[in-house]
C-alpha cells in the first residue's frame, strides 16, 4: 500500500493559496468607509430584521451576546484590489437571526448606522456563510471597523460586508444599495470579478 504525503515537506500559505483575479495581498487592515464613523454605543445598539410583511423581530447588545457564537478564520476581498488572508473574528451565524422568521422573499438589503445600505441575496447570508461579527482577532470590533456589530460576508466582495450593522430587510426583488446604485455589481463575486455592472 503506497503511503502519500500531502504537499513536498513545507508549507507556504501565502504562495500556495490562490486569490480571486485582479487581487493583492495586503498585510494591513485598511479602512474604507463611504462617510463619517457612526457613533454607535453597544448599549444602544440594536438590530431588527424585517419581513416583507413587515413582520419586526429584534435583538440588542444582551441579547446578540445570549447567542451562539463561533470564531471563523476567512480571507476577505476589497473591490479596491485588496484580499487579507486569514482574518480572524468572533460573530454569530446569519442563520439563527432566521430561525423564527416567516419569508417567502429572496433577497435582502442590509442597512447601517450612518446610512449606507448594501444588497444580498438570502441564501448568501445561510448555511454559515456569513456572521453578525462584534470581535476581530480577539478584541472588540474597533469602530472604525464597524464596531459594535457588522455583517461579515467573506466570499463576496467586502462591500458587502455592511459596517455597523443595524438591520436586515427582506424583499422579494433585489433592491440596490448604495454602491450598487452607483454602478457596482449587484451580486459582487470576487471570484469571477464581478466589480461593476
Ligand atoms: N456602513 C458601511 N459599511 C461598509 C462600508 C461603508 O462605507 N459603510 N464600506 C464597505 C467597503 S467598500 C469595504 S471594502 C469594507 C471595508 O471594511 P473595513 O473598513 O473594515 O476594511 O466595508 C464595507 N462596509
Ligand atoms: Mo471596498
Amino acid at each position: 500500500m503506497a503511503v502519500f504525503t500531502r504537499g513536498f515537506g513545507g508549507h507556504h500559505p501565502e504562495a500556495d493559496r490562490p486569490l480571486p483575479p485582479g487581487q493583492h495581498l495586503t498585510a494591513d487592515f485598511p479602512v474604507l468607509s463611504a462617510g463619517p464613523t457612526p457613533n454607535v454605543d453597544a448599549a444602544r445598539w440594536e438590530l431588527t430584521v424585517r419581513t416583507e410583511s413587515g413582520a419586526e423581530h429584534r435583538w440588542d447588545w444582551a441579547g446578540l451576546q445570549a447567542m451562539p457564537a463561533e470564531d471563523v478564520t476567512v480571507d476577505i476581498h476589497c473591490v479596491t484590489r485588496w484580499s487579507k488572508h486569514d482574518t480572524r473574528w468572533r460573530g454569530v451565524p446569519v442563520d439563527a437571526f432566521f430561525e423564527d422568521v416567516e419569508t417567502a422573499a429572496d433577497f435582502v438589503v442590509a442597512h447601517s448606522y450612518g446610512g449606507y445600505t448594501t444588497n444580498v441575496p438570502l441564501d448568501d447570508l445561510l448555511d454559515g456563510r456569513a456572521w453578525v461579527a462584534y470581535e476581530y482577532e480577539g478584541d472588540p470590533l474597533e469602530p472604525v471597523h464597524g464596531g459594535p456589530v457588522r455583517l461579515l460576508v467573506p466570499h463576496l466582495y467586502f462591500w458587502k460586508s455592511a459596517k455597523w450593522l443595524r438591520g436586515l430587510t427582506l424583499h422579494e426583488h433585489d433592491e440596490p444599495g448604495f454602491w450598487e446604485q452607483n454602478g457596482y455589481h449587484l451580486y459582487g463575486d470576487p471570484w469571477s470579478e464581478q466589480r461593476y455592472s
